[in-house]
């Protein structure tokens, strides 16, 4: 068994969330906030079968693309010396996936 975390924009979230579901797996949904731009984005926790991986991996890849965000650098503090003109421009996601081994799983 894996665990697949998927860090989506929340953009993407809903009809993922909408794909996975219909394709009959179960996931659960985190809040959370990216480091570098500090603004929200979703984790998804799939534990799946090893063989389901690639078909988890298609829908992510169907259901969330990349975008690019324009910010100012004094949202994201320190960064300002790297980045010294008035607007930068990050590529965000598609998705970030990480596919982890699972000793055991139990539902009780
Ligand atoms: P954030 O950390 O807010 O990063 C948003 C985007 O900013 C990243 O898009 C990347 O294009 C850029 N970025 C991040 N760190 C950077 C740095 N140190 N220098 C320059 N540019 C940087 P993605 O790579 O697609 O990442 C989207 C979100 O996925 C990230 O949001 C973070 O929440 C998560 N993520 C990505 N890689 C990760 C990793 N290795 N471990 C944990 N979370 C990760």
């Amino acid at each position: 068994m894996k665990l697949v975390f998927a860090i989506v924009q929340d953009y993407d979230a809903n009809q993922l969330l909408n794909a996975i579901t219909e394709a009959g797996y179960r996931s659960t949904r985190i809040s959370s906030t990216g480091g570098f731009l500090r603004v929200g984005n979703t984790t998804l926790m799939m534990g799946v079968e090893d063989s389901e991986v690639p078909d988890v991996l298609r829908l992510i890849d169907r259901n969330c693309r990349e975008r690019t965000e324009t910010i100012q650098p004094e949202i994201i503090g320190d960064i300002h010396e790297w980045y010294p003109s008035d607007l930068v421009e990050v590529t965000v996601g598609g998705a970030n996936v990480f596919v982890l081994n699972v000793n055991r799983f139990e539902r009780i």
